[in-house]
């Protein structure tokens, strides 16, 4: 029997019973994945699904021993039972026993009329115990037999929301027979993220209390709501002011006083009945999916689950539908990279020489040296989160340009709704424009934003070291140069490092973290909080060209450059690599970022035309033909008024073929899957070097720059993930052929050779 769908309730159907567990050798280590121990099955799966140090560092060794537990107290006639499964109480094995016993032990007492069900800790419930996925088989009660137990009480059961009730979590509180909350208390469905479907009747339940089309947009998006709105929708009762234990047993004495009836959703039926013979609201949530989640697996399944609950007859056969789509999900690889993504960015925040508890430093206010794009963005990003920032420029044209372009951004988010003009005056109260580099020394951290080149950063380090208080963080947003350098122009390198926003710095979630050579764990400590505080996903870097990102992007964009002159076009390039899932190809990003900027750069330094990289020549013929990119409507692309989607443009094909032709290239057809190695591989063969030598911790962290930075599709868990997936010694093989076919640029990364040679994977390292 398998132990999640044992542990979760979920029927062992054929289709499970043939899932990942008997199938190939793992991906991630080149052994075999799943075990002989009849009951050990899914600890496969999961070393499938996450890489195996993440496993090893979660320290998931099988165990029989019962996790999490639910405390159980009377309370005059009221039994109380409160989750205990710290930080944020998952439905693991002790829990779901827990909730049996105490509902039992309810109603075999007499002198309790009722039942009140909270969380203690921050949490109601998180759901279930993402960490089981595939672990051991546990003792005590499947959450079917748990939730079954709850939803057959004849004693009213309240939930009591006190923080998060978030899949599994809320799919308990929807077998209780009435849910309070506090205010503060998120309430969503959020299994989709995980490439999962509320598979613990949520599918079932929830249209049966709010109607089809509100359950299909709320379980789609995955997005939670506050426990108000929560109650708007009908999903909650009450919301309790005050003490919520204390609210929730007043509640329940309400219930009792009023015949105390239970109410179980799974006989509600009007609000499903009146959606039936309307396919237009599965029409109308295929239309959103396709749209909002292109390419993903699990909305179809939560749409055919909906369509059950509104169509099968039954709540049971609907039961069987949502289990059938649910062990799909769990059996499909965006599941599996999803939920590698889920550690991964959990991971991501632990350094090993960094203790959790390192002292650190409450950043109250902040300086941001340049007003331009980047300066602009990063000062928006203090002021988004309601800390003051002094923006330096060194012309008040230039601050007056820069603080103007601020306010269009935030009232294009106004225009959106995605602010109110309150919050809109309140952040650009929070900024102050200066031209004085005295007025930044009070800041607690101040981020230099100038121009990328190392003597005007050395520069403005030397006079931050003048101005700013003892203490201060002093972090450059360099995209790969020196940090060390920049230290030393400092008595105080242990207070400086690389904080890399990326570009818009207000709205990409990435921030690389670049310890130098001298950074006090302090300064790591403090610089990776205030990623958490800007609302970032921080990873740390090492000091190293380029840091982990740009290093590793440099022979992805290389390639692409050598691929359109050996016979490829950019729009081939481009359409493989969003068919692929990045956000954009390679040419689409040159655009974007401004094809002027190494043109201006190589004229700027006097390089020869001669000696320009072949791969730079079509660009800087475009920029020599006035076509910068989006910024003036023309580069690789035409782009219409204000259009971000460019059209191609036959002009430049013949460019780049002209090109070829200048350089001695003979063209040829290049075929898509040739493309996309070239493209993706360089990446992999870099990350092994990023790896090697330790700039990057661990290969998650290269997957959660690549996914946040640079647009690699989070269904493939990143680059490192997807190239296990691929079968390292099978990327290793076309690399090796890349490498006599177009010369050492392709030599292979010794830890990847070493890896394939010992048939191990990243986890190893
Ligand atoms: C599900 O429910 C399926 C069912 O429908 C069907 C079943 C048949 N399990 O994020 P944090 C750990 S699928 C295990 O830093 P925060 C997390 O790894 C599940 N562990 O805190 C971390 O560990 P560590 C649907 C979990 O306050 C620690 O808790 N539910 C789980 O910023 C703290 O986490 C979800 O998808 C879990 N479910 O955010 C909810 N959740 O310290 C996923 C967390 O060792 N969770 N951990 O690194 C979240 O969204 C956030 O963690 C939450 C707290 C909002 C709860």
């Amino acid at each position: 029997m398998n132990t999640f769908l044992h542990d979760y309730g979920v029927p062992d159907t054929d289709t499970l019973s043939g899932l990942i567990l008997m199938k190939t050798p793992s991906r991630l280590t080149g052994r075999p994945f799943f075990t002989s121990h009849p009951n050990l099955p899914f600890y496969g799966l999961i070393q499938y699904a996450c890489a195996p140090h993440i496993l090893r560092s979660r320290n998931r060794i099988p165990t029989m021993a019962l996790k999490g537990q639910v405390h159980y107290e009377t309370r005059g006639d009221i039994a109380l039972l409160t989750v205990d499964n710290p930080p944020v109480n998952p439905l693991s094995s002790g829990v779901r026993q827990g909730l049996l016993d105490g509902v039992e032990k309810a109603l075999a007492n007499d002198a309790v009329k009722a039942v009140v069900l909270t969380g203690a800790n921050r949490a109601f419930i998180a759901g279930a115990d993402i960490s089981e996925f595939g672990a051991a088989a546990t003792a005590g009660a499947s959450l079917n037999e748990a939730l079954n137990k709850l939803e057959g009480s004849s004693k009213p059961i309240v939930a009591a929301l006190n923080g998060t009730a978030f899949g599994g979590g809320l799919e308990v509180a929807l077998c209780c027979d009435y849910r309070v909350a506090v205010a503060t208390a998120p309430v969503g469905l959020p299994e989709v993220k995980l490439g999962l479907l509320p598979g613990a009747g949520g599918t079932q339940r929830l249209p049966r209390l709010v109607g089809a089309s509100r359950a299909l947009n709320f379980i789609i998006s995955g997005e939670p709501v506050l426990a108000p709105e929560a109650a708007e929708l009908g999903i909650i009762d009450r919301v309790i002011d005050g003490d919520l234990v204390d609210g929730a047993i007043a509640y329940a004495h309400e219930i009792l006083a009023a015949g105390g009836k239970t109410r179980k959703i799974r006989n509600e039926s009007s609000a499903v009945e009146a959606d039936r013979g309307n396919p237009d609201i599965f029409a109308e949530a295929r239309k959103t999916a396709a749209a909002t989640m292109r390419g993903r697996f699990a909305p179809e399944m939560i749409i055919r689950c909906v369509e059950a609950a509104v169509n099968a007859g039954d709540f049971d056969a609907g039961m069987k539908v949502e289990a059938e789509c649910f062990a799909q999900c769990l059996n499909h690889p965006q599941r599996q990279s999803l939920i590698h993504m889920f550690f991964a960015e959990r991971e991501c925040a632990k350094i090993p020489d960094v203790p959790k508890d390192t002292k650190t430093v409450d950043l109250k206010s902040a300086a941001v040296i340049g007003c331009g794009t980047m300066g602009g963005g990063i000062a928006m990003c203090f002021a988004n989160v309601g800390i003051p920032v002094t923006i330096l420029e060194m012309e008040q044209d230039a601050l007056d340009r820069g603080m103007g372009v601020i306010r269009k951004n935030y009232e294009r988010m106004l225009a959106r709704g995605r602010i109110t003009e309150a919050e809109l005056n309140e952040r650009m109260a929070l900024l102050t424009g200066s031209l004085a580099y005295e007025d930044l020394g009070s800041a607690d951290v101040v981020i230099e934003a100038v121009y990328e080149n190392i003597d005007v950063k050395v520069e403005v380090f030397k006079k931050l070291e003048q101005v700013m208080k003892q203490g201060a963080i002093i972090a450059s947003n360099t995209s790969g140069l020196d940090v060390d350098k920049m230290a030393a122009a400092t008595s105080r390198p242990q207070d400086v490092i690389g904080l890399h926003f990326f570009s818009p710095a207000n709205i990409m979630r990435l921030l690389e973290v670049v310890r130098g050579k001298d950074s006090s764990i302090e300064t790591i400590a403090t610089s990776m909080k205030l990623g958490k505080t800007l609302n970032k996903l921080a990873v740390l870097s090492g000091n190293a060209p380029g840091f982990i990102g740009n290093r590793m992007v440099a022979g992805y964009t290389r390639q692409a450059g050598e691929v359109i002159l050996q016979g490829a076009t950019p729009y081939q390039v481009d359409g493989v690599l969003t068919q692929f899932g990045m956000a954009m190809g390679p040419f689409q990003m040159n655009d974007l970022v401004g094809l002027d900027l190494g043109w201006r750069a190589r004229k700027l330094a006097g390089i020869d035309p001669a000696n320009v990289p072949i791969t730079a020549r079509v660009a800087d013929k475009l920029c020599e033909l006035e076509r910068f990119g989006q910024k003036n409507g023309r580069g690789f692309y035409i782009y219409g008024d204000n259009s971000r989607s460019g059209t191609p443009d036959p002009e430049v094909v013949e460019i780049v073929e002209q090109t070829s032709k200048e350089l001695g290239i003979e063209r040829r057809p290049i075929d898509d899957d040739e493309v996309l190695k070239r493209c993706l591989y360089p990446l992999v063969n870099e990350g092994c070097r990023i790896l090697e030598q330790g700039i990057a911790i661990r290969a998650s962290d290269i997957d959660i720059v690549y996914l946040n930075g640079y647009g690699f599709p989070d269904v493939t868990g990143g680059p490192m993930f997807w190239a296990e997936q691929q079968g390292l010694d099978n990327v290793l093989a076309d690399i090796r052929k890349f490498q006599k076919e177009y010369g050492d640029a392709w030599e292979p990364a010794p830890l990847l050779e070493r890896l394939v040679a010992e048939g191990k994977g990243f986890g190893d390292v």
